[in-house]
């Protein structure tokens, strides 16, 4: 079942024409009410009519999140304040917020693109979904609403927080979907488990619709049988639009990008150049429909690959993989690239390791130095000291032969990292210049 069958499963030709139309209309509208877009074209010798092919984009110059900043806060918005229907922000834990705005065309679009996922996971008018994302500025709990609302689902907005009274809503309300980030969802879980309740058994939860964060196979995993649903990974910025950009169907292999709304490339983050399908490189996005903050090339730091297959579920736009990580998350240690993500990788291999770790980053001289935080199990003998030093050595092994890296080990008490009502903190940069 799909939510717009005639465009998730459009004819790739089809599609391709209706990207080439949209983007032509788009960089035009960009360029016309946007003088930065204009400064830029000229920079690099290109005006809108130079697009004739989807190829011919590559002309185009890239927009970073600095210009982002630079631009706060109208300086990117392309419609007159009375069509602004909505204004997000990031908070932007380095230095200037960035604002993005939205037209009632853009909200609309939003929430389509979100209620898709609802269908990948099975739902429905009938469903009931519980929204623990937070509300606000952040784009995560207006954005799930919107998507809900779009399908005509009974929304239950609980924002996130008050995890008990979220569990009680949850079983009385009979909610069918649960939208938070994965961490919020395993604190739910396992709060639910404390609390005596089984919820893969007694909860009606079928599909949960997580993302604004990275998380292991493992993790996925966990969340499935704790809760005892189908995952649905749900990728989206800000910047772009909010949750929705991309989402997972039921195949579990890749998030399938609302490519009639958006144009993903993927390039090499030192050349810029583009990459072949299959290849890692960071996410590069162009708003194909976006009226107030449409995007040209826009620079997103995430790292991942298209997925050069055709999906099973149907949907013919392309897929791409999930987010290994962002390439300001990259750690150079003694000049080995390394991502969290392949660190997190290598503990999810140890079952007396819990899913929850942090990495502290530190300057030794030019060099990063990493500390990695683990925690046991919550029934691994924490007080014997010898089999604490043994876990060590073997995870010290384990990531010096898989991954060619020192890293220095400390084993906290079992349940002392912070768990997450939001986005998981798991990496504490410390490094000079990334102290933010
Ligand atoms: O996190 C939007 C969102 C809300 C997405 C709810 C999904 C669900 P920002 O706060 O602007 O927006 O953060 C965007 O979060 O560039 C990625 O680095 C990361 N991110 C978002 N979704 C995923 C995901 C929202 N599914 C930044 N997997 C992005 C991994 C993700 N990372």
């Amino acid at each position: 079942m799909y939510y717009q069958p005639d465009i998730e499963t459009m004819p790739l030709e089809q599609l391709r024409e209706l990207q080439l139309e949209r983007m032509k209309r788009s960089i035009a509208h960009a360029y016309e009410h946007i003088p930065l877009y204009r400064e830029r074209f000229q920079e690099a010798g290109v005006v809108p009519s130079d697009l004739k092919s989807l190829d011919d984009l590559v002309k185009f110059p890239f927009l970073t999140k600095q210009d982002m900043r630079d631009s706060y806060p109208f300086g990117l918005f392309a419609v007159p304040q009375s069509e602004v229907a909505r204004i997000h922000a990031s908070s932007g834990t380095t230095g200037q917020a960035t604002v993005v705005g939205h037209t009632a065309r853009d909200l609309k679009n939003w929430g389509d693109c979100f209620a898709r996922g609802i269908y990948m996971v099975g739902g429905s008018k009938e469903s009931v979904i519980q929204v623990s994302y937070g509300y606000g500025l952040f784009t995560g709990g207006l954005g799930a609403h919107a998507g809900g609302e779009a399908v005509g689902c009974s929304v239950i907005p609980t924002s996130s927080g008050n995890t008990k009274r979220q569990i009680q809503m949850m079983k009385d309300l009979g909610t069918d979907i649960l939208a938070c980030t994965p961490s919020y969802a395993l604190l739910i879980a396992d709060t639910a488990l404390e609390m005596g309740y089984n919820p893969a058994e007694e909860f009606k939860v079928s599909g949960v619709i997580l993302g604004a964060e990275p998380a292991s196979e493992n993790m996925r995993q966990e969340i499935r049988e704790k809760l005892g649903v189908q995952y649905c990974d749900v990728y989206g910025l800000s910047e772009v639009m909010g949750p929705g950009v991309a989402m997972e169907c039921a195949a579990a292999h890749g998030l399938h990008v609302a490519e009639d709304h958006f144009y993903a490339e993927i390039v090499d983050p030192e050349t810029l150049q583009p990459v072949p399908d299959g290849t890692y490189g960071e996410l590069v996005f162009t708003t194909l429909t976006r009226e107030c903050c449409p995007l040209v090339r826009y620079r997103t730091r995430d790292v991942t690959r298209i997925i050069p297959e055709e999906c099973s579920c149907g949907r013919t736009h392309r897929k791409i993989d999930r987010i290994i990580g962002r390439t300001d998350d990259m750690m150079i240690i003694r000049g080995v690239n390394v991502f969290p993500s392949q660190i997190e990788q290598v503990i999810t291999g140890f079952p007396e390791i819990a899913t929850q770790y942090q990495i502290v980053l530190t300057n030794n001289g030019p060099l990063d130095r990493i500390e990695l935080q683990v925690e046991p199990v919550a029934d691994f003998p924490f007080d014997e000291i010898r089999k604490l030093e043994d876990l060590k050595s073997r995870l010290h092994a384990e990531l010096k032969s898989n991954l060619q890296i020192s890293v220095d080990i400390r084993i906290v008490e079992p349940k002392s990292i912070e768990r997450s009502e939001g986005k998981a903190k798991r990496i504490i940069d410390l490094r000079k210049g990334n102290n933010a």
